[in-house]
């Protein structure tokens, strides 16, 4: 019956660390995946994350099925951590949500209700570049993929020039992804002038801005200060989509927590909008997980163990930022490595695209035994103490060839 499918590739993300996995050497390193190590290089789970299991497991709750959009406490308690205590749509009853399985789940849901449902265009726009999985995902939505310019190879920056003759250039009332904070994979970030500019433009074409929030408190350390954009956006007066994930900032990477929300006008138009979120989830798959979305609105919804997390997230950035500093210093400083590097330093997130070529990383990965994305990012939270000096000496020998 099969014999006419096509073999098909593999994800270049999660095909980084197949080929890691079937790496011998001792002094292997893997920056392909966008997943937090600690300084052991081990994955972490957040005492924040095990304190919340532990009142969960003394609670004996049962394993019912959730309703259709999920637990109506966490996606109440999402909405706020990213909207904001002050934010109208919330105050008013007015933000329509569902849990989603992670960010992944968000965005789908929201690209299969902006087909079905955004009156104005199937058209979406998203930065080039932009998360892989961006493309196939809106592409299966039924919306009609196109590409807005954002990363300018000459300066190792944002291509804001380009951005905005883009978004003018678009069809009035396109869609329109935004990264929230964090921007995958260049690690580069419109600044809050920028952003205004963003949202004028937005509004002046009358674009939809759905905005993709993966990293929000792994920027900047603050879940505040990330979430600058999607504020400021409904502040301007935008009705906003927005796709919301738990992965990095608790974690939960394989628990899948996570909520797609859009904006609306009143409570009465967020209930038929919830109706129509129920209509599209049901036959996906019925309703989301409990124990993920368990685990996040125990900690949301606690003064303490919330300010606990906090504090975990910024420990997380700031680790991050520190293998930032100290890599630059090492190319810079101390090897001389040829070429310019402050863009590790200015970049933020989980990622530094690092200029690297596809052959120089083919070189790293089959010299010296360092994986990554063949688009030259790096996931800076694969590097520590004990591999960094070593990583980057690698980095030197492939620059230098
Ligand atoms: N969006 C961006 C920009 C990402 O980098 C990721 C990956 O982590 C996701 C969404 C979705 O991830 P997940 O489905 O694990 O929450
Ligand atoms: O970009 C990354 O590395 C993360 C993790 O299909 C990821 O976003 C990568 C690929 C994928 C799912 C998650």
């Amino acid at each position: 019956v099969w014999s006419a499918v096509p073999a098909g590739p593999p994800d270049p993300i999660l095909g980084v660390t197949e080929a890691f996995k079937a790496d011998k050497n001792s002094r292997k390193i893997n920056l392909g995946v966008g997943a937090y190590r600690d300084e052991n290089g081990k994955p972490y789970v957040l005492p924040s994350v095990q304190k919340a299991e532990e009142v969960i497991n003394t609670s004996k709750l049962d394993k019912e099925y959730l309703p259709i959009t999920g637990l109506a406490e966490f996606t109440q308690r999402a909405a706020h951590l990213a909207y904001g205590a002050e934010s109208v749509p919330l105050n008013n009853n007015a933000i329509s949500a569902a849990q989603s399985i992670s960010g992944t789940g968000a965005l789908r849901i929201g690209g299969a209700f902006l087909a079905r449902h955004y009156p104005t265009s199937k058209a979406i726009y998203l930065p080039t570049p932009t998360w892989g999985n961006h493309i196939p995902l809106f592409k299966d939505s039924g919306l009609d993929v196109r590409g807005y310019r954002y990363f300018d190879k000459s300066t190792v920056g944002l291509d804001f020039e380009g951005l905005k003759s883009d978004l003018r250039a678009a069809p009035e009332g396109a869609i329109v992804l935004l990264h929230a904070c964090a921007h995958n994979p260049t690690g580069i970030d419109p600044t809050p002038e920028q952003w205004a500019t963003i949202s004028q433009i937005v509004k002046e074409k009358k674009l939809f801005p759905f905005f993709d929030m993966a990293y929000q408190g792994f920027a900047s350390g603050s879940t505040d200060r990330d979430a600058h954009a999607v504020r400021l956006f409904v502040k301007d007066g935008h009705q906003v989509a927005l796709a919301q994930s738990f992965a990095k900032n608790m974690g939960l990477y394989g628990e899948r927590v996570g909520a797609f929300s859009l904006t609306t006008t009143d409570p009465e138009e967020k209930a038929r909008v919830d109706s129509q979120l129920k209509i599209l989830i049901r036959p996906l798959y019925s309703n989301p997980p409990c124990h993920g979305a368990r685990i996040a609105n125990t900690i949301l919804g606690n003064q303490v163990l919330c300010d606990q997390w906090k504090g975990e997230v910024k420990g997380m950035a700031d680790r991050i930022i520190n293998m930032r500093e100290r890599l630059y210093n090492i190319l810079t400083h101390d090897l001389k490595t040829p070429g310019e590097w402050g863009h590790i330093k200015s970049q933020i997130g989980m990622f530094s695209f690092t200029g690297l070529t596809a052959p120089q990383t083919q070189v790293l990965a089959e010299k010296a035994h360092v994986y990554m994305t063949s688009n030259g990012r790096i996931s800076m939270a694969g590097l520590n103490g004990s591999n960094i000096e070593y990583f980057a000496e690698s980095v030197d020998a492939a620059v230098r060839g």
